[in-house]
């Protein structure tokens, strides 16, 4: 069998390794972080944990894919975009459970994450010459989400949820706008149809690389960086 080795200018296989890294080294601490954790917060700090180890085992997976083939592992981003944007729908859902939040909020939430997730996938996989179409009803669920969290239900409970829980939805809902606006930036330089269009990166191959080392950076941001806010929230309020 070949040996694979990281070329030095490798920069996509390089940004796969490290997020494996990251994902692992944060899963370990939530995980442990749990013995400190009041039983109040801890549904919370293990969901951070559970978002991140997913993402590790994805991840791993992945970067090995990705070595070896020099592609794109589309399909299996896409199952951990599934499964943990979800999850951190459940986590706007907990924080403002003890202001009165009912399951059909968290419903709410999900619905918007799969639709935002389903179109792009659809976009980026089975009808790449459509991937405008498919991008801008993606985008569509994505303001939804932004929306209600910055505006919406999600906003007004944490409002009445005490001054941490505000700060701390405050903080996750710039995250929503400004970490989560890095994706659809690496579907427009990754898929056919640019932005409306205009092709910022000429050559496919090259789309596909600037597209992963956009979606790594901004799964580093956004899943470990979530995570930190709620372990945060947690130490600050038990
Ligand atoms: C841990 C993974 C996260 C937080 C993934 C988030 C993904 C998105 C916010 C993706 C959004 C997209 C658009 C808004 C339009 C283009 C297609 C997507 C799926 C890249």
């Amino acid at each position: 069998m070949e040996h694979l080795t990281i070329a030095s200018d490798n920069y996509v296989a390089f940004t796969f390794f490290i997020g494996t890294m990251a994902m692992m080294a944060a899963s370990v601490f939530f995980f442990f972080e749990l013995n400190n954790t009041s039983a109040k917060w801890r549904t919370s700090v293990l969901v951070s944990g559970l978002i991140t180890f997913i993402a590790a085992v994805h991840y791993y997976y992945m970067r090995g894919y990705n070595l070896e083939t020099g592609e794109s592992p589309t399909f299996f981003r896409y199952v951990d975009w599934i499964l943990t944007v979800p999850l951190m729908c459940v986590e706007f859902y907990l924080i403002t459970k003890k202001a009165g939040a009912k399951i059909a909020l968290l419903w709410k939430l999900i619905f918007a994450s799969l639709v935002m997730l389903i179109t792009g996938y659809v976009g980026e996989v089975l009808d790449p010459a459509q991937s405008v179409l498919w991008g801008v009803l993606s985008g569509a669920a994505y303001f939804y989400i932004a929306y209600l969290v910055w505006f919406g239900e999600v906003a007004k409970l944490a409002q009445s949820a005490g001054p941490q829980v505000a700060k701390a939805t405050k903080i996750l809902a710039w995250f929503v706008l400004v970490g989560w606006a890095i994706y659809p930036l690496g579907y427009i330089l990754g898929t056919p149809g640019g932005l409306f269009g205009m092709k910022l990166v000429a050559n496919a191959a090259d789309a596909h690389k600037a597209m992963d080392i956009v979606y790594n950076i901004a799964d580093a941001i956004n899943k470990i960086g979530f995570g930190l806010v709620i372990y945060a929230l947690s130490r600050k309020e038990d």
